[in-house]
């Protein structure tokens, strides 16, 4: 059958490039069975006070946290979580809500074993490339202790802060606590020390990887419960840190 539609050729010319460009959206650098979650567009930037009363956030789903890497059982009244992902072409928000008996900040130095105070950690893949992100920043993983600030390892494999990266404020409402954080998003050619690195501007249909987590101590030397988004296979659960194919996709719509 030929094409005698001129328009039709058009169509093609256009639509063969771009399927040769576009990246088929392939999961093998993921483990199975990933969150696909949808995050609306907010109409402008939210407040970040830990005060969920911007209209965007009741558009947004909660997607739980509840696969537990480490630690024995808990109780809801111990711990629960949940989180909500918004975006603007300048941020992505996140509004964390949580329900935990005890909270504990005990180390007063933000880059010594900030993961064994209450910790919010947020893992972000710009690209949604997977793969290792130990040491370079193939992806970031924010954590974000009780005194609002952002610790990761740098590219020199010592922790460093990243708090202009982030802004975050929690509150106390009832018995549970609201966090809400914004995040600049940075792709992995960013570099640690240099003042030149580039902020990417979001649009709707850009994927990232995403994953939450909660670390808990409510009073011992060592975090007692660390809790997730994603469903982590095998043995060694705690290995997000480490490997960006276990994060799940954020898609960014409209
Ligand atoms: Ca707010
Ligand atoms: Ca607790
Ligand atoms: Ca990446
Ligand atoms: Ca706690």
């Amino acid at each position: 059958m030929g094409i005698t539609d001129p328009k039709q050729w058009l169509t093609l010319a256009i639509m063969l490039p771009l399927a040769m460009i576009l990246p088929a959206h392939s999961d093998s650098n993921h483990y199975e069975g990933r969150t696909n979650y949808q995050a609306p567009q907010a109409p402008q930037a939210l407040v970040v006070d830990g005060v969920a009363d911007e209209a965007i956030w009741q558009k947004a789903a909660w997607q739980v946290l509840d696969q537990r890497w480490l630690g024995p059982e808990y109780t809801k009244e111990d711990f629960q979580g949940r989180y909500k992902i918004v975006w603007t072409q300048n941020k992505i928000y996140l509004l964390g809500e949580f329900v935990d008996d005890i909270l504990i900040d005990t180390h007063r130095d933000p880059l010594t074993q900030y993961w064994d105070d209450d910790t919010l950690e947020i893992f972000l893949d710009e690209d949604y490339s997977g793969g290792d992100h130990q040491y370079n920043h193939n992806a970031f993983t924010y954590h974000l202790s009780l005194d609002n600030q952002a610790i990761d390892i740098g590219t020199d494999k010592k922790p460093r802060s990243y708090s202009d990266h982030v802004e975050s404020r929690w509150q106390q409402h009832n018995n549970t606590i609201l966090w809400e954080v914004s995040i600049d998003v940075y792709t992995d050619a960013y570099r640690d020390d240099a003042s030149d690195n580039q902020r990417v501007s979001l649009s709707a249909g850009k994927v990232m990887g995403l994953m939450v987590a909660y670390c808990d101590n409510d009073g011992s030397e060592l975090r007692e419960n660390f809790v997730g988004s994603e469903f982590v296979p095998g043995e060694g659960k705690d290995r997000g840190w480490i490997d960006a194919g276990l994060f799940g996709a954020l898609t960014l719509v409209e």
